[in-house]
């Protein structure tokens, strides 16, 4: 029986150190140490041992038992932390390698330049004003002079929702509403940006829905060099150092004088090329001084105080800083497009 216990010892042993994974190693237990397996059946046949062999094999017996069960764990334990390393070695990183790109978002080109032109006026000690887009025709119209029935209100073909109500054909109703606000007490200095409403076809320099960026300053002592002033800075910051801007007399009935106001051509510097239409400049926007109606109308005593006002078109600005030809393609969004830009 020694014999035949140490025969299976040394097979069970080797089976263990052959053994290439768990389950081989499992098996080599379940086979030599399971119920039924050949060491349980040498004790199971002691009782037909002399009682002197009884405790010398049931002694070897379990010696055997716990060897081989020794071998099993530590050849379990050897495979699990080759298992561990293996799959270690496999999942290195390599913190060397370059990321891959993440793909940033651009500012859309009229939002840069609406930003742009914010900064310009807040540097100039301007705040900025809001009003609604669905307004009143009083502060669209009525309150700058415009009453009902007045020919000039053809001047922009208006989207009515009631009688009373429309989307606003431009932002002159901030205006309107900040001067209320203000129930007669100067100083008011502001810029109102925002989207505006006219039945305007859409062609490539004329939109249905399109961004104008408002300014109003009313204070005492006010005058039109300060709006001439004011307008240089602008020009000059928006297309160069080198521009020059002329007024042209012009007509809005809130405005009293008013203008037309053109910069000199950034491409041709006033020679004349296809941007300026060969004729040197380019119209950017219209302003004037804030007629006295309009003042007193929003509770301001128009002898005391003055103002001035105007009115840019802010994708006519994106256009000539960025050579955009078609007003639509702002609209469009295409990214093709729109990628193209980054703010200036
Ligand atoms: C006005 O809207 C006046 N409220 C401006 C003003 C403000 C004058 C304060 C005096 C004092 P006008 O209709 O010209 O003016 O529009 C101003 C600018 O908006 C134009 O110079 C042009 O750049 C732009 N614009 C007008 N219509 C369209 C359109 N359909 N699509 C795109 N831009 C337009």
């Amino acid at each position: 029986m020694k014999e035949r216990l140490q025969e299976l010892k040394e097979e069970a042993l080797g089976k263990v150190e052959s053994a290439q994974n768990l389950k081989e190693v499992n098996d080599v237990r379940v086979a030599y140490l399971g119920k039924k397996g050949p060491i349980t059946e040498v004790l199971r046949g002691m009782g037909k041992l002399s009682a002197e062999e009884r405790p010398v094999i049931g002694s070897l017996a379990n010696e055997v038992r716990e060897e081989i069960a020794s071998q099993i764990a530590a050849k379990q334990a050897r495979l699990e932390e080759e298992e561990v390393e293996r799959q270690l070695a496999s999942e290195t990183i390599d913190v060397t390698l370059p990321g891959r790109p993440v793909k940033t978002g651009n500012h859309h080109p009229l939002t840069a330049v609406i930003e742009e032109m914010e900064d310009l006026f807040l540097g100039m000690g301007y705040s900025i004003a809001e009003g609604p887009e669905v307004e009143k025709d009083y502060y669209n119209f009525e309150a700058l002079n415009l009453p009902k029935g007045h020919p000039a209100r053809d001047m922009q073909d208006t989207f009515y929702i009631t009688e009373d109500t429309l989307l606003r054909t431009h932002t002159s109703s901030v205006q309107a509403r900040t001067m209320v606000a203000c129930e007669g007490e100067g100083p008011v200095k502001i810029i109102c940006p925002g989207k505006v409403y006219r039945r305007d076809n859409d062609d490539a320099t004329h939109s249905h829905q399109f961004t104008q960026i408002e300014g109003l300053v009313v204070d005492k002592d006010i005058r039109m060099s300060d709006l001439k002033g004011t307008l240089e800075v602008f020009a000059k910051k928006m297309f160069g150092e080198e521009r020059e801007i002329r007024l042209r007399p012009s007509f809005f009935p809130f405005t009293e004088p008013s203008v037309e106001v053109d910069v000199s051509c950034f491409k041709c510097s006033g020679k004349g090329c296809n941007v300026c239409k060969t004729t040197g400049w380019i119209e950017i926007l219209g302003a004037g001084m804030v007629h006295p109606n309009v003042l007193e109308m929003a509770g301001f005593d128009s002898k005391e105080y003055q103002g001035f006002a105007f009115g840019i078109g802010a994708e006519r600005i994106a256009m000539l800083r960025y050579g955009i030809e078609d007003i639509r393609e702002f609209y469009t969004n295409d990214v093709r497009f729109t990628t193209q830009f980054k703010r200036a």
